[in-house]
This record gives structure tokens, C-alpha cells and sequence, in this order.
């Protein structure tokens, strides 16, 4: 008799968890949702991006835009000393990879070809939103610059 009490006992005070939880679960979907929403309506990353470092700024354009999947794409980076002078002599590489997708990385070189202008040539390899990641070395240090951009087929 005692033991089916507190059974009972037990039961009703687990009721209002569980509503709670659920709720829980409700306000999860919703903000998930919300997030979807927001990624997929954000505005597409432009062209040409600009970027600080520690020594100086980069000016990042892709030359044609949105990038074709599948295809070399030209990328133009020039660099600038805080000074505004040509940044010379820096050994520049970049890695692709989709956001949220594991579908490869294309990786790159950059070669300079006017002072402080670096060209090299990478290839999306699905059509989406895709992270470049920029390693830079210069004779004073190294640096990582992110941006991110569309390709389309
Ligand atoms: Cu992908």
C-alpha cells in the first residue's frame, strides 16, 4: 500500500518535468529555425573584402563573382603596408572549404605579380558559401585571414 503511494507520489511531480522539457524542446526547434532562416537570408559575401593585420592591410577580390563551381577562379590580393607602401615579397596560400559540408578543400598558391600584388587561381567545388582561409608570411611574421564567398555553376 505505502510502495503504490509513493509511486503516485513520484508520478505526479515527474508530470510538470517532462512539460518543462518538452517546452524546452519547443523553444529548441524554434531558435534552431530562426538560426536557418538567418543564414540563408544573410546577405551574399561581396567581392572585394578588406582586411587589417598586424603589418599592414589586404584588399581580397575575387575577379568574376559570384565564382563558378568547378572552374579556376582568379583571386587578387594586394597588400599594403600600414604605411600604404606595396608589401613585398610575402608567400601567401589559400585553402578553400564549404561551410558546414565536407565535400574537400581546394588549396592554392599565390604568385606576385606587380609589387605588393599577389594572383593565384582556386576552384569551388560546389555551388554554396565557401571559407578562404589566407595564410600570409611575411618577413616579419605570419597571419590567417578569413573571408568568406559564393559559388554558383
Ligand atoms: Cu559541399
Amino acid at each position: 500500500m505505502m510502495e503504490s503511494a509513493e509511486t503516485l507520489a513520484t508520478t505526479t511531480t515527474r508530470t510538470p518535468i517532462y512539460k518543462w522539457l518538452l517546452a524546452l524542446l519547443a523553444a529548441a526547434v524554434i531558435v534552431t529555425a530562426a538560426f536557418t532562416w538567418l543564414q540563408t537570408t544573410e546577405a551574399a559575401p561581396p567581392a572585394v573584402t578588406a582586411h587589417s593585420f598586424g603589418e599592414g592591410s589586404v584588399t581580397w577580390e575575387i575577379g568574376r563573382y559570384p565564382a563558378k563551381v568547378l572552374e579556376l577562379n582568379d583571386f587578387r590580393l594586394t597588400l599594403n603596408t600600414s604605411s600604404g607602401a606595396p608589401l613585398q615579397n610575402a608567400h601567401l596560400s589559400i585553402v578553400l572549404d564549404m561551410i558546414g559540408m565536407n565535400c574537400g578543400n581546394y588549396s592554392f598558391e599565390l604568385t606576385e605579380t606587380a609589387p605588393g600584388v599577389y594572383e593565384g587561381e582556386g576552384m569551388p567545388l560546389m555551388a554554396g558559401t565557401w571559407k578562404a582561409t589566407l595564410s600570409l608570411e611575411t618577413a616579419e611574421g605570419s597571419y590567417t585571414i578569413a573571408r568568406r564567398l559564393t559559388a554558383v555553376h
